[in-house]
């Protein structure tokens, strides 16, 4: 079987975060996600563009500043601060960190807007109407939801206020046709299929112009040649995307990477992403991203996760506790990719000892401690494979093939079970085949055990790179395999015999709850 054959160039982006609050679970999650997706490609070869950032303008943070008494900028430093340091906590591997602060971005939103408005795209009227600051969304008369006490909320449920003002507007219904073409011919487009209904039958309702400027306030990005006006924040956060590849210099090295391969977020932003961000690319006359999939939401022991209620997680905390490749493993694991979820405590202790401290850590200990003790840890030839050796080395030949594929529809959870099989198959072969035993009766015929169960490991830790990239480091040095021998394309050559293993020692650690 062949590989499936990705292009050799991938760039994906997480949405800016805005910075009105501490980094959560939440923003971990989807950071971990597109970390997976951008470590996978790297490891197969394909150079990566990986992008995140913070978005700092807007009503709603500068409203959260001056509540704090701070000014807009200030806070905006501080908090950014935080959700770097929350990727670093995290082992995001981002390659541009794009706030929206930046001078380099100010450049990129304004020349964005000066194209679309040459276009003829932007004109000057008036608007009047509900806006959700929570949201930074306008809210229009029939998506208003009535409360029991008589009272207006936006569909998620935030708080609207009626604004008045000038405004400038982007022919957002000008585009309906060619999105809802932009759906059709590319099913891709919108991910999951959730999702993708949600959007197809938003644009089929009819589109109205989008207002895309404010004047009720002054922490934004000033419309060219009309400093009265700020850009709305999303109009100025979604031009992030273009900052990251150096826009509006098509010289710069990073534009090659443009069109982005996928945009992805959790689902309450997918409409900015599928309907205003490509009609603003094609009033700009700019390539559209491929793909943007829209993941599920996150509550906590079954409650949605909010300030007041007390139960926002900080992943941080839960890195500490469990360590960090448990808690990424976790994430990736519990949920189908793109559903919704719950974090439960008992869900994350119960993974961490099953799947990770009994069915891999246990394979590895097993078999390297054998290694140490009846082989003078000297990893020894590949020897005369029996059906069984064969059979169990196919399924880890196999993986890459199998889990390129799955990650190329987003399948994230999906490759993570693949990976499981091969770990529960080489728990069975171990047992069935008993090395141990073979010891005293058949020595040789225990090093050719050890050997194939070594390498058998060595395709799981390396195709689990991208999960739990501190922990498979570790595990493949344990396993003797050098720093250049750890991308996908290396498992086709075969660890020399004859190389020394460290001294082996538990990766993952059984999760003890203490007594309250
Ligand atoms: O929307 N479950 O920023 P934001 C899963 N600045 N994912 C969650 C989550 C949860 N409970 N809570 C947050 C914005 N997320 C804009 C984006 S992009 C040009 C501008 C994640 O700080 C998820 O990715 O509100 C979600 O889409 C994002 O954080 C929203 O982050």
């Amino acid at each position: 079987m062949k590989r499936v054959d990705m292009t050799r160039r991938f760039t994906i982006t997480t949405p800016i975060f805005y910075v009105n609050g501490a980094p959560h679970i939440g923003h971990a999650y989807t950071s971990i996600a597109a970390d997976v997706l951008a470590r996978f490609h790297r490891l197969n070869g394909e150079e990566v563009l990986f992008v995140s950032g913070t978005d700092e303008h807007g009503q709603k943070v500068e409203q959260t500043a001056v509540a704090k008494g701070m000014d807009p900028q200030a806070y905006a430093d501080e908090v950014s601060a935080s959700f770097r340091q929350m990727q670093k906590d995290m082992a995001i591997s981002t390659d541009e960190f794009i706030r929206t602060t930046e001078e380099r971005h100010k450049g990129a939103a304004k020349a964005l807007w000066e194209k679309v408005a040459a276009n003829g795209h932007i004109y000057l009227g008036a608007y009047e109407g509900w806006y959700s600051t929570r949201d930074e969304a306008f809210i229009s008369e029939d998506e208003l939801v009535k409360k029991p006490d008589g009272t207006f909320v936006a569909p998620s449920g935030a708080p609207v206020e009626r604004v008045k003002e000038p405004s400038y507007f982007f022919r957002l219904s000008n585009f309906q046709d060619r999105l809802l073409k932009l759906y059709e011919d590319n099913p891709d487009f919108i991910g999951p299929v959730g999702p993708r209904r949600e959007i197809e039958s938003f644009v089929r309702q009819g589109l109205r112009d989008l207002s895309v400027s404010r004047t009720s306030f002054k922490w934004g990005v000033p419309v060219p040649n009309d400093p009265d006006h700020v850009m709305y924040v999303w109009f100025d956060a979604l031009a992030n995307y273009l900052t990251a590849v150096g826009y509006p210099d098509l010289n710069d090295p990073r534009a090659k990477f443009w069109p982005a391969d996928v945009h992805v977020m959790a689902k309450e932003i997918a409409r900015f992403h599928c309907v205003y961000w490509p009609a603003f690319l094609m009033a700009a006359g700019i390539d559209l991203p491929k793909s943007v999939f829209a993941h599920g939401w996150w509550t906590v022991e079954g409650e949605k996760m909010s300030k007041s209620l007390g139960n926002v997680l900080d992943p941080k905390a839960l890195a500490d506790e469990f360590g960090l490749d448990a808690l990424r493993f976790f994430l990736m694991r519990e949920v189908p990719f793109g559903g919704d979820s719950n974090f439960s405590r008992r869900s994350m202790i119960t993974r961490t000892n099953v799947e990770l401290a009994n069915d891999l850590g246990n394979l590895c200990q097993r078999t390297l401690s054998q290694v140490a003790r009846n082989l003078g840890g000297v990893l020894p030839e590949r020897g005369t494979l029996t059906e069984d050796d064969q059979a169990m080395l196919a399924m880890v030949t196999l993986l890459p093939t199998i889990m390129s594929e799955q990650i190329e529809r987003k399948a994230i959870t999906d490759a993570l079970e693949e990976v499981w099989k091969v770990i529960r198959a080489a728990n069975s072969y171990i047992d069935r085949q008993a090395p141990w035993a073979l010891k005293k009766t058949d020595p040789e015929r225990m090093a050719d055990v050890l050997r194939v169960l070594v390498d058998m490991i060595r395709g799981i830790a390396t195709m689990l790179q991208p999960f739990m990239p501190n922990t498979m480091d570790k595990m493949l040095t344990q396993l003797g395999v050098q720093d250049d021998e750890r991308n996908f394309a290396a498992l086709e050559t075969l660890i020399p015999a004859g190389r020394t293993l460290p001294k082996p020692e538990g990766l993952f650690p059984r999760f003890v709850e203490e007594e309250a």
